[in-house]
């Protein structure tokens, strides 16, 4: 890394190596107290006076960033394969110490250039976009534990090379008390030619959310951004997101987050048509889904923002005022989870609005664990979700609650933020779920429940075989058994089949024998998953009908509707409303 770190910085470099020398000649004089003061003053003279330049240079100059015929490993964000087993012993070790202290492979990163090139991913619409004319300028915060360096001075200087200067007021990293490897001992000189960036460090460890806030209290920017300590942004990533809230200062955004392989480090790419946005399942976890039917009709352009009813957390924007009058984050949340729910609900709750913009991308390093330890016994997540259903969530918090087994341990005091609700006078979480997220499921709210019992055999029900492990499997007769499980489904508000989060779907894709009816991940995009109750048939939006065999039990599959046909015809309860 260091020696990458110098060659990637171009015209600079042969002054970085000379402060470099002069740096540690200065040490060595420190340390040697015999030595005659004036040169030990002379030497820190001329230490300064080349940092100076290099201050200057640094930000300024145009580096080879986005020369696409730059060779080397990872450039124009391309994957870093590394045969593990053509490493010497040595290289080995440090390869798996990389993966065990990161649950990223820190091996392949080290390689690269914390200055690489990124292909420009952005769709042909977005290069000829009108922004506003005054977009805000903008301090960007990135909070780290433990970040592996050449991660972590890659996220920073995709910041710095890929934002216009000046939207650029600074950038605030905040080191959340890391104990471990050598980032935080060498970030000071490692920022040292980077003009904009200061480190704030916080005296015992925080988590990230109050690491959050300690660089949000001291940002000047009008506007913050958000990122984690393994982000790259890509060509043209800050304008989009800064542009909605010069239109409205109260919508917070979130860029596109591309994928970087936790693997080789390749920055993969989404085209702007499959953009997911953010939703929640009732453990109050965030989950991804494809942007419904009804925004995509409500947008005009393929570049205009995208309506998300949550944000997964990490990479945002928001006017600082507007974040601040928002009460910023919970400070009596620990650690890690829930804040990214806690500020979702409460930007549409309290008159703002959270989008997608299209047009910018920032990758970041998705991990299968959760790399650094949890100085705690408490379950934090937990605890931190406790506090946002209680002041966000009204009587739909019994959902989660019922899922934690009413549960709630101690959660501490919010009447704080409760009052922050009352002084913004946010709307109730009804208005949330009906207006901003209407295809999310609520338990108990649906046309017709529990099980589906066939006329003409009226012993036989639709059965989703297993719970674990039923994506994609199709449904089967099976003796009815009255126990719910896997015969226990909803026909939903947005006539979905749904059992959790699967719902039943046919298609006409390979993956579908003719006829075959699907058990799979709910995408409220109506389409394949869309179904109707009427007369006691099953009719899917392509016409057709669910039908048991008449010969075996077990085979259920799609058939043109016969309203004569009993084994079309299905006994299934309604909801009463109260
Ligand atoms: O105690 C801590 N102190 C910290 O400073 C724990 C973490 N951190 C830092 C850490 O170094 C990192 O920079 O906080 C940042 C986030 O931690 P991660 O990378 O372990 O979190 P994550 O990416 O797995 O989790 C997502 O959800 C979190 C919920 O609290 C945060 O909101 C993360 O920012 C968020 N990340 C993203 O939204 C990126 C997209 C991934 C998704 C989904
Ligand atoms: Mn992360």
């Amino acid at each position: 890394t260091e020696e990458s770190f110098i060659d990637r910085l171009g015209p600079a470099r042969a002054l970085v190596n000379r402060i470099r020398n002069a740096l540690q000649f200065q040490l060595e004089q420190h340390a040697d107290h015999d030595h005659p003061v004036e040169e030990r003053l002379k030497a820190r003279e001329q230490v300064d006076e080349m940092k100076a330049q290099v201050q200057v240079i640094a930000p300024e100059v145009n580096h080879d960033v986005k020369n696409p015929n730059k060779t080397g490993p990872g450039e124009m964000g391309s994957a870093v394969r590394i045969d593990k087993n053509a490493l010497s012993e040595e290289d080995k070790e440090k390869f798996n110490i990389g993966w065990k202290n990161n649950a990223f492979n820190q091996y392949a990163s080290d390689m690269i250039s914390v200055r690489r090139s990124l292909a420009d991913v952005r769709d042909a619409e977005c290069k000829v976009v009108k922004f506003h004319p005054n977009l805000p300028d903008t301090s960007v915060i990135i909070i780290f534990h433990n970040e592996a360096r050449s991660v972590l001075l890659r996220t920073i200087w995709s910041v710095l090379d890929r934002s216009p200067r000046h939207l650029l007021k600074e950038v605030i990293v905040v080191d959340d008390f890391s104990d471990k490897g050598d980032t935080y001992k060498t970030l000071e000189d490692d920022i040292k030619p980077m003009k904009i960036v200061r480190v704030l460090r916080t005296k015992k460890r925080e988590g990230l959310i109050r690491a959050r806030l300690v660089g949000a209290y001291d940002a000047n920017g009008t506007v913050l951004v958000f990122l984690d300590s393994h982000c790259e942004c890509a060509e043209g990533w800050l304008e989009p997101l800064l542009d909605p809230i010069a239109r409205n200062p109260k919508v917070s955004t979130i860029p596109i987050i591309e994928i970087i392989d936790d693997s080789t480090f390749e920055f993969r790419s989404t085209a702007i048509r499959n953009i997911q946005v953010g939703g929640f399942d009732w453990n109050l976890i965030y989950n991804w889904h494809n942007t419904p039917e009804r925004e995509m009709k409500r947008r005009r352009n393929r570049t205009d923002p995208i309506r998300s009813p949550t944000m997964a957390g990490g990479l945002f924007a928001i006017n600082r005022a507007w974040f601040e009058e928002l009460g910023m984050y919970d400070p009596g949340m620990d650690i890690w989870g829930g804040e990214n729910l806690e500020l979702s609900f409460k930007l549409w709750q309290c008159g703002g609005e959270l989008v997608c913009a299209p047009c910018s991308h920032v990758g970041h390093v998705f991990r299968k664990r959760s790399p650094y330890s949890w100085p705690t016994t408490v379950n934090v997540i937990k605890k931190n979700t406790v506090r946002l259903a209680e002041v966000w969530l009204d009587d739909y918090k019994k959902y989660f609650y019922e899922r934690i087994n009413f549960d709630l341990g101690d959660y501490g005091d919010v009447s704080d933020r409760i009052k922050i609700r009352e002084r913004l006078q946010c709307k109730p979480f009804k208005w949330f779920l009906d207006n901003i997220f209407p295809e999310q499921y609520i338990p108990g709210e649906s046309l017709y429940y529990g099980e589906i019992r066939n006329q003409g055999k009226i012993k036989v029900c639709i059965d989703s075989q297993s719970s674990s492990d039923d994506a994609g499997k199709s449904i089967i007769g099976f003796p009815c058994h009255g126990q719910g499980g896997n015969q226990f489904f909803l026909l939903t508000k947005m006539f979905e089949i749904r059992k959790e989060d699967k719902c039943l779907d046919f298609g006409s894709g390979k993956l579908h024998q003719e006829g075959d009816i699907r058990s799979m991940g709910c995408h409220s995009m109506k389409g394949n998953q869309m179904w109707s109750y009427e007369n006691k048939m099953l009719r899917h939006s392509s016409g057709n009908c669910i039908e048991l065999s008449s010969t075996n039990d077990r085979d259920i599959y799609m058939a043109p509707c016969n309203a004569s046909n009993t084994c079309q015809q299905w006994y299934w309860k309604k909801r009463e409303l109260n």
